[in-house]
């Protein structure tokens, strides 16, 4: 790959690379000459386009299973999209509910799974119901299966739901094994009332989903959860799907008291709304129904997520990739906020969302990739990504910084009938993308195939061991 410039979250050379196999074998700047290609070689060449680490994208749903239907996109219809949007590696979840066993969990998700990708994937275990055979079972993942992170949740009680006690046995299994929890963190009970008080005053509409998950409630559960950690002994915890100042407070007040605290945002609680997208009521507001949900523009939620993203006080980001049909699923049961099914698809379109806080200036090329690619590689147990380096796996994309775009349902790839960010303008887009040195996609056409994609064993995070 000549002629472009390599961005790693460390730094930026203009330098060529080679590629042997899967492998990146060198990478050679041009002020010592580059890479003279041999007649044999393919060549891709990057002239004025930034050459990047494939994106890393730590939280998808792929196919979920609700109880009543499925997310919209398969493991085969996410990863073409995910490809096309410069994502080489997702990780998905295994789901435990209450009462059922952590270790089948884990192996029909993994069935489900296998044979669909066109790019890597991992999976994280979702403990729905913590006791003590689940913590047993999930202790032997790390070795049996490469599962270092857990999922807990302090929201949807009588659902996913964890109490403290759980949360506390869970997180002290964490800080025993160095698995990373990562955390749901809205306080469940309360909105659940707050849901309640909603209904029985006939307040529906889509907008009554963020108001009866307030901020402070997100702010809370991030306190709770952090205390529960250093309690545990300093368990690595990471916040998923931040959405507010307030709960980013949380997480900057616990950090300066050395907690293993991390924390994702998502394009959308950078980009949307509740007055401007939610509250277009009915249908369209259903598109925006996900939890955490979308934050008032009147405080200041965009523009200090942008800020927690420059200074790291936030890791990485993340899709939350949940999509759901408009009519057909996200309406299916009637025009009530509270069962709407949560979720917004965007596997797509993250490398070209948070690259708009390049061009607005909010963050560096350099952050980009960090939080797009090396930061969740790094959290999540992934050494062989997240980096254009020697000896690491060839996921490489070719970035055009000045391409122009906008995003419509009817170009995305996306298996969904509509887009929560319809009709934005995105400047910069993906020309051509490497997954372990195979070309899957170049100029908008797609050249992988399903089930090339591998599973990644994954050891427990580098960033606290
Ligand atoms: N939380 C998630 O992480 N994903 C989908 C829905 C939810 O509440
Ligand atoms: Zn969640
Ligand atoms: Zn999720």
């Amino acid at each position: 790959m000549v002629n472009g410039t390599v961005i790693n979250a460390d730094g930026r050379v203009e330098a060529d690379i080679a590629i042997d196999g899967e492998r990146i074998i060198s990478i050679v700047p041009r002020s010592a000459g580059g890479i003279v290609a041999a007649s044999d070689d393919r060549v891709v060449d990057a002239t004025g386009c930034y050459v990047v680490p494939g994106g890393v994208d730590a939280h998808v749903h792929m196919q979920l299973d609700t109880g009543t239907m499925s997310s919209s996109d398969t493991f085969e219809s996410g990863t073409i999209a995910a490809a096309h949007g410069g994502t080489t590696t997702i990780i998905d979840f295994a789901e435990q509910r209450a009462g059922g066993n952590v270790l089948q969990s884990f192996e029909s998700r993994l069935k489900e799974a296998e044979g669909q990708c066109v790019i890597d994937w991992g999976l994280h275990q979702v403990l729905g119901g913590v006791d003590a055979q689940a913590l047993i079972d999930t202790r032997s993942l790390i070795e049996r299966e490469g599962v270092g992170s857990i999922k807990l949740f302090m929201a949807y009680p009588g659902r996913l739901y964890s109490d403290d006690g759980q949360l506390l046995r869970a997180l002290q299994m964490c800080a025993d094994t160095g698995m990373m929890a990562m955390v749901h963190a809205e306080n469940g009970l309360a909105i659940d009332v707050l849901i309640e008080q909603a209904i029985a005053a006939g307040h529906t509409a889509p907008e009554f989903h963020s108001r009866t998950r307030p901020p402070e409630l997100e702010a809370e559960a991030v306190h709770r959860a952090s205390v529960l950690s250093r309690v545990a002994g300093n368990a690595p915890l990471y916040i998923v799907h931040l959405s507010s100042s307030h709960a980013l407070r949380e997480v900057v007040e616990a950090r300066s008291r050395g907690t293993n605290v991390f924390a994702e945002t998502c394009p959308q609680y950078l980009h949307l709304s509740l007055e401007d997208h939610l509250g277009k009521g009915w249908p369209e507001g259903a598109a925006y129904i996900c939890s955490t949900p979308l934050r008032t523009k009147h405080e200041h939620h965009h523009a200090d997520l942008w800020e927690g993203l420059r200074v790291d006080q936030l890791a990485v980001v993340s899709t939350d990739h949940c999509p759901f049909c408009l009519r057909e699923q996200k309406l299916a049961n009637g025009e009530a906020f509270n069962v709407v099914p949560n979720g917004i698809g965007g596997v797509e379109h993250r490398m070209d969302l948070v690259f708009q806080g390049v061009v607005a200036g909010h963050i560096s090329a350099e952050r980009w990739v960090e939080v797009c690619a090396t930061a969740p590689a790094r959290l999540f147990g992934l050494p062989q990504k997240g980096a254009i380096a020697e000896g690491l796996d060839a996921d490489v994309v070719v970035y055009d910084p000045n391409a122009q775009s906008v995003i419509s349902a009817s170009t995305h790839h996306m298996n969904l009938d509509h887009s929560a960010f319809e009709g934005m303008h995105i400047t910069g887009g993906v020309r051509t993308v490497l997954s372990r040195g195979d070309v899957i996609v170049d100029k908008g056409e797609f050249l992988g195939k399903p089930g090339r994609g591998r599973y990644l064993r994954r050891d427990v995070s580098q960033h606290i061991r």
